[in-house]
């Protein structure tokens, strides 16, 4: 349940944040009070509250403020209030961590115009965490910013300043939990030559409201530990991990608990020993119970000979509901296929009664152009949340989209989604506009004439993806390994049929699209009845999905009234101008923007615009093979040929993993 109560008093601060050059690294946070001395009463001298007189004596330009620890049995404990007496503003939480939070509402405040003078605010979710898939040489897996912050070779001796920059973004949003590895893991996290680097962090994170977690690798009693099995049946097994579990608390005592990529994408698992995934969990689940651990194990799986993959996850774990232990949580992606640019929601949300449940959202943008494309991310979790109730939902965790660039996320834009990520997480009420505003005037200026056409711009901006890429359902016609540009042809001998996009798309010269209704795979019998009949029945699925589950005539007339030929053709043209129309807005933004930033949007929005049209033309012109139908009149003809989109490719920089231009 969310309480929340707030009177909000505008007034017009006026804060113009462009005077200095800005390189992007103080993010949302640019606090500047011009050397104004804070009257500030704490309650103790916490390393904590610390840190929240320092962000208050960095930034606060109002008045006096108090911080009240005080026991409220109407607020959980990361909740606070915000009220005013006698000219002071009074700060109050039942912890420490909750006036944290107090403070970074009152600077936020300050920068959107609006001062609370009556404030109740608690987070719906206890754990708010964020997911790094960093490796331990550096790399990051889909990460196009740069490399992981964590330098294990300097740790535990050497700390990064930008270390304490990130624990302090995160908790000004409310971010409380973070998994430091990748989840495809390499079992050396668990050494404990890691294990004290990996403590240094976690003391550093500590005073920020910050749990540190790790992603293990299931197989680690043999990679690591010299057994010769990881059956999670074999006492030895369970020992071993009990034993690592009470080394791992010694060190770290509030630590979080594991994130568990098991029998997915070739890791190692419970399956292999002929154990379910709830055995598989369980085993962890009690290893790391008596010091209030977690189990985050991932329903992230899929088998190439099996039937339809959407259908997999559902199939696999909703059979097991009831047999994990209570410190288990099913992490399930918001989607039931792989953080495309538009999914249905996964069905296993709801699936499983008896069983904690927690969405994974993708904050990096895999499928959704890299580092390249301006695309705010807010408007697909909130569509998520139209589905899935936010309370239905124990946790939530989002992958991290952030690496050692100056600016954290390469695009400037793409530290908004890291943003909009937190700020969800601790209350999905709010709107995908207010969350834009908030960040644009935070880290531009809180001038309208910027933040109205910008924040439209970004609202528009993941519908314009899902045009150019994949409309109408349309999922996985990426090219191969990058995840990048389109490759709706692509086909490799020997190739999983499932990773290849013509499983996906099953263009015939008779049609188009995934029949997942009853007539076909049946995933739509996954979904509760309602919605199920909606789904199964080509006349009442919506446009939106409609090759998601149905696979249609070239002809076939959608709830538009175009055929599915045209819409297509639309679609994807529509996506061309709305890229072609973020340049124009962009443009006007100039004067309230520092120069460098400036010019480095702008030229990724170049760069979004050739590859939209790229993907248009890729697109459309290989469906029209088999469609054969003409390109409708009036519309914008493909400047290529589809030899020429068959030979195009990128080079995709090895230290980025970010393509760097065209071949
Ligand atoms: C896919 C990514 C892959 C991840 C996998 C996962 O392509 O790199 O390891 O998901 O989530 O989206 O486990």
């Amino acid at each position: 349940m969310i309480r929340k109560f707030t009177i909000l008093f505008v007034v017009l601060w006026g804060l113009s944040l462009t005077s200095k050059a800005d390189d992007g690294s103080r993010l949302w946070l640019k606090y500047d009070n011009a050397g104004h001395n804070v009257d500030i009463k704490l309650p103790n001298n916490s390393p904590t509250l610390r840190i929240a007189a320092a962000e208050l004596q960095k930034g606060w330009q109002g008045e006096a403020v108090t911080l009240q620890l005080k026991k409220n049995k109407k607020l959980s404990q990361d909740g606070y209030t915000i009220t005013k007496e006698n000219n002071r503003i009074i700060l109050s939480s039942p912890s420490e961590v909750g006036l944290l939070y107090a403070t970074y509402h009152l600077l936020r405040a300050q920068y959107t115009g609006e001062l609370p003078i009556a404030v109740v605010e608690e987070p719906i979710y206890s754990r708010r965490l964020l997911n790094h898939w960093d490796n331990l040489d550096g790399t990051i897996e889909r990460g196009y910013a740069g490399k992981s912050l964590w330098q294990w070779d300097e740790l535990p001796e050497k700390l990064s300043p930008r270390y304490e920059e990130y624990a302090r973004a995160n908790a000004s949003l409310g971010i409380n939990g973070v998994v430091l590895n990748n989840v495809n893991a390499s079992p050396e996290i668990l050494s404990t030559t890691y294990l004290k680097k990996v403590q240094r962090l976690a003391d550093l994170f500590r005073p920020y409201g910050i749990q540190t977690y790790l992603s293990i690798n299931f197989a680690s009693p043999m990679a690591i530990g010299g057994l010769e099995s990881a059956d999670p049946q074999i006492a030895e097994v369970q020992k071993w991990w009990k034993d690592k579990a009470k080394e791992i608390y010694k060190m770290i005592p509030d630590f979080g608990g594991f994130l568990v990529k098991a029998n997915s994408e070739g890791q190692p698992g419970p399956c292999d020993y002929n154990r379910t995934h709830a055995e598989g969990a369980n085993m962890l689940a009690d290893a790391v119970k008596p010091y209030k651990g977690v189990v985050m194990w991932r329903s992230f799986v899929y088998n190439p000979s099996d039937a339809d993959r959407a259908k997999q996850a559902y199939l696999e774990f909703q059979p097991l509901d009831g047999e994990f232990r209570d410190n288990v949580i099913i992490q399930i992606k918001n989607g039931p296929v792989d953080f495309q640019p538009r999914e249905p929601y996964t069905p296993l949300f709801g699936a499983l009664p008896q069983t904690d449940e927690m969405v994974e959202f993708q904050v990096t943008q895999e499928y959704l152009g890299h580092a390249n494309h301006l695309a705010y991310l807010a408007p697909m979790w909130k569509e998520f949340f139209d589905y899935v109730p936010p309370t239905s939902l124990d946790a939530i965790a989002g992958v991290a989209n952030i690496g050692t660039d100056t600016n954290w996320t390469g695009h400037p834009f793409g530290q908004a989604n890291w943003y909009a990520y937190g700020r969800l997480a601790w209350d999905p009420s709010l709107s995908s506009e207010q969350i834009a505003e908030e960040w644009l005037k935070q880290t531009f200026t809180t001038n309208k004439e910027f933040v109205v056409p910008v924040a439209n711009m970004m609202l528009d901006s993941r519908e314009a993806v899902v045009n150019y890429m994949m409309p109408l359902g349309l999922h996985h016609l990426f090219a191969w390994g990058h995840h990048y540009g389109p490759e709706p042809w692509c086909d490799i001998e020997g190739a999983r049929p499932d990773w290849l996009p013509s499983y996906y798309h099953r263009a015939t010269t008779e049609g188009i699209g995934f029949d997942r209704s009853s007539k076909g795979s049946n995933a739509t019998a996954q979904y509760p009845d309602s919605l199920a009949a909606i789904y199964d029945d080509v006349a009442t699925c919506p446009d939106e999905l409609i090759l998601w589950f149905h696979h249609v005539p070239w002809n076939h007339v959608l709830q538009s009234g175009r055929t599915v030929w045209d819409e297509l053709c639309y679609r994807y043209n529509e996506g061309v101008s709305q890229a072609r129309n973020m340049q124009q807005v962009w443009d006007k933004a100039q004067p309230y923007v520092d120069k460098d930033t400036f010019a480095d949007v702008q030229s990724r929005l170049k760069q979004q615009t050739r590859d939209a049209m790229w993907w248009r033309d890729a697109c459309l012109l290989y469906f029209q093979e088999y469609s054969k139908m003409p390109f409708p009149e009036g519309m914008e003809r493909p400047i290529y040929e589809l030899n020429d989109m068959k030979n195009f490719s990128i080079d995709i920089d090895n230290h980025t993993n970010a393509p760097n231009g065209y071949k």
